[in-house]
């Protein structure tokens, strides 16, 4: 009897034991448990944070995408796309340029589906550095015009400018005045829209090489500067003819170009020299990216060179602060809207 008490209490104190071993056991695995389930969330929000966030974005990206333009108001689109850079992509460098077989307006526009009425253009899918308005003084000079259209439109595209073209156009068979067209044309182009630069570019006139930006720089800006006609140089160092650009603020700072050249020559050193008169520099491309062709031609009629030219700017910086953008007047005649082009015809009055 004593032996059969002895053999169960040994039993029971094992079993006693096993069960203990097993709670512990449980305890412990549980202890683990409850341990590293606390850990595991701060584990997988640690991995998956950044992919959270990024399926955010990507939903964010994809609406905009997708979200039809009239929905989203034009500001909003733009804060989010980015400025032009500084060197367009798409820019190919020199340029043939010929203008031995002729080209048409339907052509050109054909060519340039992008194009708003008047000429107008911006980048899609960045926004433009600056707001330019192309500004051409002109009289019978169709062919040449076809032909400025032809190559500028898909340069000054390129160039991812926001621009608009402006073809000023002298009025009757008075004496020409090309400085006077040019400041209509600012004044007209200011009217439509907030351009904050102005190129003015001879109707002939057509750059070689579209590194040659038709923007504005810290200086105003003489764009022509090795053109064929002169041997590709500069036929001298104050030459500020055929093409330049001019912010807004430096435009002003002129007071504008002069009014009373009439006839050929001189309004352009006028214009150099109400620039150095008012203590800026003239900036300028170098002579490989400045080069240029004329389009040949004879001495228009009503364009004969102007006797006055050598008196007159002897003394620009005594008419610079009268004769300018401050007393400016005409009458605009007509304005024509094209794919290609602003045409303004204007009465510029007479010598
Ligand atoms: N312009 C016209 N119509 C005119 C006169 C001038 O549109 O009747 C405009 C046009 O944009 C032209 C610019 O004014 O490009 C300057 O005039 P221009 O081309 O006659 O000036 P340029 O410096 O000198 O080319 C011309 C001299 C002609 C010499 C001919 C010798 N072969
Ligand atoms: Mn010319």
């Amino acid at each position: 009897m004593r032996d059969a008490n002895g053999n169960f209490s040994l039993l029971h104190r094992t079993c006693s034991l096993v069960v203990l071993l097993c709670f512990l056991h449980i305890s412990v695995t549980l202890i683990y448990y409850v341990r590293n389930s606390d850990s595991r969330p701060t584990f997988l929000q640690n991995q998956q944070t950044p992919q959270i966030h990024r399926k955010l974005n990507e939903q964010k990206v994809s609406t905009e995408e997708t979200s039809p333009p009239s929905v989203s108001n034009g500001t909003e689109t733009e804060r989010k796309m980015e400025t032009c850079p500084d060197n367009p992509p798409k820019l190919v460098g020199p340029l043939r340029v010929e203008f031995s077989d002729p080209v048409t307006l339907d052509l050109v526009r054909e060519q340039n589906p992008a194009l708003q009425p008047g000429g107008r253009f911006k980048p899609e899918d960045c926004i433009a550095q600056q707001k330019v308005a192309m500004i051409i003084p002109f009289r019978s000079r169709d062919e040449h015009l076809k032909f400025w259209l032809y190559y500028m439109h898909p340069i000054l595209q390129r160039q991812q400018l926001d621009y608009g073209v402006y073809v000023i156009i002298q009025d009757g068979d008075e004496t020409f005045n090309r400085a006077k067209l040019l400041n209509i044309g600012y004044a007209e182009a200011l009217k439509e829209y907030d351009y904050q630069c102005f190129v003015f570019s001879d109707v002939d006139l057509i750059p070689m090489d579209d590194r040659n930006i038709y923007k504005c720089f810290n200086q105003p800006r003489h764009l022509s500067v090795s053109m064929d006609k002169f041997g590709f140089r500069l036929p001298y160092t104050q030459y500020f003819g055929g093409v330049s650009s001019l912010s807004k603020e430096q435009f002003l700072k002129i007071n504008g170009f002069p009014n009373k050249y009439w006839g050929w020559g001189g309004e352009d050193d006028d214009i150099f020299n109400r620039i150095s008169a008012k203590g800026m520099s003239i900036s300028r491309p170098d002579a490989l990216i400045g080069r240029c062709r004329m389009i040949r031609h004879d001495r228009d009629k009503q364009n004969d060179p102007n006797p006055q030219r050598f008196d007159r700017i002897a003394h620009t910086r005594h008419t610079m602060s009268k004769d300018g953008i401050n007393s400016l007047s005409y009458k605009v005649v007509n304005v024509e809207k094209d794919q290609l082009f602003t045409k303004i015809t204007v009465n510029v009055g007479k010598p």
